[in-house]
């Protein structure tokens, strides 16, 4: 099978198409715009036979039309993906994540390939700290900031077009991915790289907030086993059971890093700053039979902590400009 990739040169793309050369014998086309978030980097050392990157928009009609007719299925992750970004501008997050979903599925539709779109928790809002319930497939769509609003609107057209017009589409609603290959203006790899600089980690407000933390590795099983065996027009929610508070994914850095517990700063607060993700994963475990690999997140954190160590050459040339970023906003 030949899978189209859209935004599979950035961090959870990229490690989809890795995993896709090393558990198949399926090739590779990438689309991808090759935005700050992507790197053609992180694609290196894929044999050239198997993988090929095609640089452009999922916007581009005609380029789109093209790569699809010549694969057998698409997998979309392209998108705009970072929620601080959406507050200072959101108009590239409508234009990419649902002008550029639309685009895809009109091609799929018209040539009856199999799409798989990737989504996120945050189309569902946010819980209480206390709430004992999880996302599950059936939790209304709540979203907050200006990214997840767009997903969610991406992943209304999917559904839209899988009962409207027949396509053969699945969904994957995911938690937060954490692992190498994730552009530092993230959280986890901006302490990380602060770390490295002998910087403290910086926590929005009081670093209550909590994230349900899944190894991206386990994300891409995930996405693979739903192409391959999932029911044609279901979502499909992944997480690993990885519930942290962010101070506690920071405590657990600066042990790591041979630092005091209390060596942060805590910062200037996201505007709508969601609370809490948890993902129930019933569905994909008992029906699809998949199983999360990486479910030790110290030791999941000391292995990213060691890839950020010695792929500096990677994230250098962005660090200045992404911290100067946040300093504007007092974070
Ligand atoms: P990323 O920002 O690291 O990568 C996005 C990639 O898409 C980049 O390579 C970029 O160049 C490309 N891209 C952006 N606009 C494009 C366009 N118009 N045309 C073609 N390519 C374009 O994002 P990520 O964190 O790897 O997220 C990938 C997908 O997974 C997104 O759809 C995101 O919503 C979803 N997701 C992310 C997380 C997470 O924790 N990061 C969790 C759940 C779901
Ligand atoms: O410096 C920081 N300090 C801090 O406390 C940064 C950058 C973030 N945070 C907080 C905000 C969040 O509570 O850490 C948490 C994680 O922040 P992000 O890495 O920005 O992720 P989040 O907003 O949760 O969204 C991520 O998960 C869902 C991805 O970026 C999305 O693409 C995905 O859909």
């Amino acid at each position: 099978m030949r899978i189209l990739v859209t935004g599979g040169a950035g961090f959870i793309g990229s490690n989809f198409v890795h995993h896709v050369v090393r558990e198949t014998r399926h090739d590779v086309v990438v689309l991808d715009k090759l935005t700050y978030a992507g790197n053609r980097e992180n694609l290196a050392g894929l044999p050239e036979g198997r993988v090929t990157l095609e640089v452009g928009d999922i916007c581009d009609a005609a380029l789109v039309d093209r790569l699809v007719a010549e694969s057998d299925a698409v997998v979309h992750y392209a998108a705009e993906s970072h929620n601080d970004n959406s507050l200072n501008d959101p108009s590239p997050f409508i234009q990419t994540n649902i002008v550029g979903t639309f685009v895809l599925l009109e091609a799929v539709r018209k040539h009856g390939k199999r799409f798989h779109h990737v989504s996120t928790d945050e189309v569902y809002g946010d819980l209480e700290l206390d709430d004992p319930a999880k996302f599950t497939e059936t939790t209304p769509y709540n979203p907050s900031s200006p990214y997840s609003a767009s997903k969610a609107g991406s992943d209304h057209l999917v559904r839209a077009w899988v009962r409207s017009f027949g396509v053969q589409a699945t969904l994957s609603n995911c938690s937060n991915n954490y692992g190498p290959y994730q552009h530092i203006e993230k959280f986890i790899p901006r302490q990380i790289t602060n770390l490295i600089d002998g910087v403290r980690p910086r926590l929005y407000g009081q670093g209550v907030n909590v994230r349900d933390w899944i190894h991206t590795e386990d994300h891409s099983s995930a996405v693979l086993r739903i192409l391959e065996r999932g029911e044609i027009g279901r979502t499909y929610l992944i997480g690993s059971d990885g519930e942290r508070s962010n101070k506690e994914i920071v405590e657990i850095l600066l042990e790591l890093f041979d630092r005091p517990a209390d060596d942060y700063d805590l910062v200037a607060d996201r505007p709508g700053h969601d609370l809490r993700y948890a993902i129930d994963n019933t569905a994909l475990r008992t029906e699809l039979g998949w199983e999360p690999q990486f479910t030790d997140i110290r030791a999941g954190l000391a292995d990213t902590v060691r890839w950020y160590r010695d792929n500096e050459a990677w994230w250098r040339p962005a660090k200045d400009a992404v911290e100067a970023k946040y300093r504007a906003f007092g974070q």
